[in-house]
């Protein structure tokens, strides 16, 4: 295993640090050391084998990563929607797949858990998934039912003290690993209703999807309920309808828009080092203007993204921020990350398109990171909906 050696340097051209508490700032400094401790020196090796680094589940939850806006009394962290948008920032800076894996443990599957469930079933699961003991997944997309999820087909029939799971969902972060699942159902009424399934439930299975050439370091599968007993006591109690999983949504949208910053953070910092200490012509390749023009447009729309995902922690903190205002931040982080790696991919010329530098693979993870949570031109869509009124989807 190649041995690599993490630089990394926060650009933060309108010292927006000033803007962050204290504990914000702690909650950055331990994050990033710990990805440049565990992380970088592995990822590019786990993706190219497209394999999951499993380890990191137990870390996340020592590190406090998952759950850490949900209260200290279960397990969460219990701070505030900047340092959660921090954490996901500094780990989506190593890897997308990281990254997912922290924002589908705390915004999929605890925050369903916490906002919708009863008593019993927080004190059961919340403690073991934020501690990184048990891995979680959320199933709402189906092979059929995307980016329309209202659509679902996946089913619960009463059974009486039980009800029985039939369907499919695909495309699930962590599925392979995971023990705990938070699936959206209809129930007969036609409700979608959240259901809490276990592994090892018979007629349960989770097969793994192969061949990603994005978020290869992260673990994907299907999830599959053939006839699945499912006790009524793992009904989510409090939430009916679309909302509740767009509930969960808005959390991890709003997680996103943190993360993808960090991994176009990481693709300006390596592509301004390189731009110095690779040579051509007799110069340093980062005294072209053309190459400068990059480098100057990168710094800029960081800037302004910083500004952005800061001020909606602000309203997410004030319980203000709207769907539509998490959407256009998600989309807007996306948009310039997948610019930014582009440009420093090239930038780095040919060794761009090699491991040995992060760029490429944050390109490939950006294009799963603009299609999940909503692809690109959905959130798109939110906004042209909010500013006219009208709802160009259906
Ligand atoms: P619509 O009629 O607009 O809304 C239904 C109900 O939901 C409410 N609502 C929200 N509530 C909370 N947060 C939000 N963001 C909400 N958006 C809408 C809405 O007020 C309404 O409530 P009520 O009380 O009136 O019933 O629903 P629609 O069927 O027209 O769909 C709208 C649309 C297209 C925007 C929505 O379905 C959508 O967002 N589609 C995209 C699907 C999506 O994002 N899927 C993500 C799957 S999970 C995933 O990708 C995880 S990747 C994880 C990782 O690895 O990091
Ligand atoms: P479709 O909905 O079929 O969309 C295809 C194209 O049509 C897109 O460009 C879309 O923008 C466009 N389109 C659709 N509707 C409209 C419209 N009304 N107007 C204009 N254009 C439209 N899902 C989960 O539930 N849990 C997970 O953990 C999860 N993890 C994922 C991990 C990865 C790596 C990936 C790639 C996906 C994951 N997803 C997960 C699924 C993800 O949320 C969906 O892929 C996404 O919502 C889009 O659905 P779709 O792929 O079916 O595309």
């Amino acid at each position: 295993m190649a041995v690599r050696t993490d630089l990394f340097e926060s650009p933060d051209y309108y010292q927006l640090d000033e803007l962050l508490t204290e504990e914000q700032r702690m909650v950055r400094s331990a994050v990033r050391a710990y990805v440049k401790k565990e992380i970088s020196p592995i990822i590019e090796d786990y993706a190219q084998r497209a394999e999951f680094p499993i380890q990191i589940v137990k870390q996340l939850g020592d590190m406090g990563c998952f759950g850490p806006t949900v209260p200290v009394e279960y397990g969460g962290g219990g701070l505030d929607y900047i340092s959660y948008g921090i954490m996901m920032q500094e780990l989506e800076r190593g890897d997308s797949g990281v990254r997912s894996t922290a924002s589908v443990q705390g915004s999929l599957v605890m925050f369903p858990i916490y906002a919708y469930g009863s008593e019993a079933q927080k004190k059961k699961y919340l403690p073991k998934l934020a501690s990184g003991e048990w891995l979680g997944c959320f199933g709402l997309t189906e092979p059929d039912h995307g980016s329309d999820p209202s659509s679902m087909i996946t089913n619960i029939k009463d059974a009486g003290d039980h009800v029985i799971l039939n369907g499919a969902k695909m495309w699930i972060s962590n599925a392979p690993f995971a023990q705990v699942a938070v699936v959206w159902a209809k129930n007969e009424a036609g409700e979608i209703t959240g259901v809490i399934v276990e592994r090892g439930m018979e007629g349960f299975t989770t097969p793994t999807t192969h061949e990603k050439w994005s978020l290869r370091a992260s673990a994907t599968g299907e999830l599959v309920f053939d006839n699945v007993k499912v006790p009524k006591e793992n009904i989510l109690p409090n939430v009916k309808g679309l909302k509740g999983p767009l509930g969960c949504l808005s959390k991890a949208r709003y997680g996103i828009a943190w993360g993808a910053l960090g991994a176009a953070m990481d693709c300006y910092d390596t592509a301004l080092r390189y731009s110095k200490e690779r040579f051509q012509f007799g110069k340093p390749i980062g005294a072209f203007q053309l190459q400068q023009k990059k480098l100057a447009e990168m710094v800029t729309e960081i800037t302004k993204a910083q500004l952005m995902v800061w001020r909606l922690g602000v309203l997410m903190n004030e319980g203000r921020a709207t769907p539509s205002q998490i959407s256009m931040a998600k989309r807007n982080s996306c948009e310039i990350a997948a610019q930014i790696a582009r440009d420093a991919r090239q930038m780095l010329g040919g060794m761009g398109i090699t491991g040995e530098y992060s760029i490429m693979r944050h390109m490939m993870n950006i294009e799963s990171v603009i299609t999940y949570e909503g692809t690109h031109d959905i959130h798109l869509l939110i906004t042209g909906m909010d500013i006219t009124g009208f709802n160009a989807f259906k």
